[in-house]
């Protein structure tokens, strides 16, 4: 294989309904684009770094720019047999995993339609349907939170995470389990609190929650550790997992019980292998994070969450729940029962819609 040109692009959408996280409330998403042109084909990926360093240090900016002068310079005119190979190629490059993530995936999806397979196929899936789970941004009242919990239980959603804060936790979930007793329910609270708050949060203790995830720090193991030795409540780490490294560190330390995966985060399929294989080894289940996005880092989400170990129901949802009209065809569908059917089409499966994409382009750059 061999690249003959990337194109990035920066898309805006509006968000069908505002989010809001304990780090910020968004209206709107900016997203990067990656195509990469290969041997004739096309394959596609999305950073899912987001408009401010907030949630990880990465933004759209960094990643254009790292995607641009320095990952294209290690990928120009070099030849590989596989998109297993590139996350070594970008070895020297450190962290910026979203950057690195965008790439890695577009290969991925370009190698996959090169094979006439379906990308989840060339990656070793083992599911052809996957079971999925909402994640609902903190609201006013918990009369709205109800009624939004209420409709994604109607339309199937096999389980229901809601953002936590400060001032905004114990009430919600009390209010939810009185209304739900029997729902998969669990909380996201984005690195929101600090150790000390662990009493507060062993009041969550009584509703039987799932899991609780990313309580503390966002590069803080220990302290979760020191938290996990306090609760009964599974902790799920996000933020702090950026490396295989930092997921055999937790595990050793049993600062969680469970791991996120977000392709993002980790950068790109070949690293999400290596934590899914590790979890695997050690029976800590996994779960497909979310990050808002487009359809093709759905698409993306959807492969991804085939392989074995994705055992429990992740954040990957309908197109519409997010976009009035997504930038994929067909859009991301989910059947009465809260999954999705895996795509059978070649690559990611789900054909990006050029003409969309490029209007909806705010900047766009050609590399060759
Ligand atoms: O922590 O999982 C998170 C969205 C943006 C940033 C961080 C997170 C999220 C979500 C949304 O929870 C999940 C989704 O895409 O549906
Ligand atoms: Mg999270």
């Amino acid at each position: 294989m061999n690249i003959e040109r990337i194109t990035l692009r920066e898309i805006r959408m509006p968000l069908v309904t505002p989010f809001e996280t304990s780090f910020g409330r968004l209206t709107d998403r900016r997203m990067l684009l990656v195509e990469a042109a290969v041997n004739g084909v096309s394959g596609w990926g999305e950073s899912v770094a987001g408009e401010g360093p907030f949630y990880a240090p990465e933004t759209v900016e960094t990643a254009w720019h790292i995607l641009r002068d320095f990952i294209w310079p290690l990928l120009k005119g070099r030849e590989f047999s596989s998109a297993s190979e590139i996350w070594d190629i970008l070895a020297p490059i450190r962290g910026h995993n979203m950057a690195k993530g965008a790439i890695e995936a577009a290969l991925w999806d370009a190698e996959a339609r090169q094979k006439g397979l379906p990308l989840w196929k060339l990656l070793g899936g083992v599911r052809e349907e996957i079971p999925c789970g909402v994640s609902i941004g903190i609201k006013p009242t918990v009369t709205e939170l109800i009624a939004t919990v209420e409709s994604e239980l109607a339309a199937g959603y096999q389980r229901i995470k809601i953002k936590i804060k400060p001032g905004k936790d114990i009430e919600p979930v009390a209010g939810l389990r009185e209304r739900f007793p029997r729902i998969r329910l669990m909380v996201d609270a984005n690195s929101a609190y600090r150790l000390e708050d662990w009493p507060h949060l062993k009041q969550l203790e009584p509703f039987y929650l799932m899991m609780i995830e990313q309580p503390l720090g966002w590069d803080d193991l220990f302290s979760h550790q020191e938290l996990q030795r306090k609760l009964e409540t599974p902790i799920c780490l996000d933020e702090c997992i950026h490396t295989v490294e930092h997921a055999r560190a937790a595990i050793e330390l049993c600062a969680c019980r469970i791991i996120n995966i977000k392709l993002g985060r980790v950068g790109g399929y070949v690293p999400s292998k290596q934590i899914h294989d590790l979890c695997q080894s050690r029976q800590i289940p996994v779960w497909c994070g979310g990050m808002l996005e487009s359809g093709i880092g759905r698409a993306h989400n959807i492969a991804l969450s085939t392989l074995e170990n994705f055992t429990l129901p992740g954040d990957v949802t309908a197109s519409r729940r997010y976009w009035t009209e997504d930038i994929i065809d067909p859009e991301v569908e989910v059947t009465p029962e809260g999954t999705i059917r895996v795509p059978s089409g070649p690559g990611i499966g789900y054909n990006p819609r050029i003409d969309r994409i490029e209007k909806l382009s705010a900047r766009k750059e050609i590399l060759t």
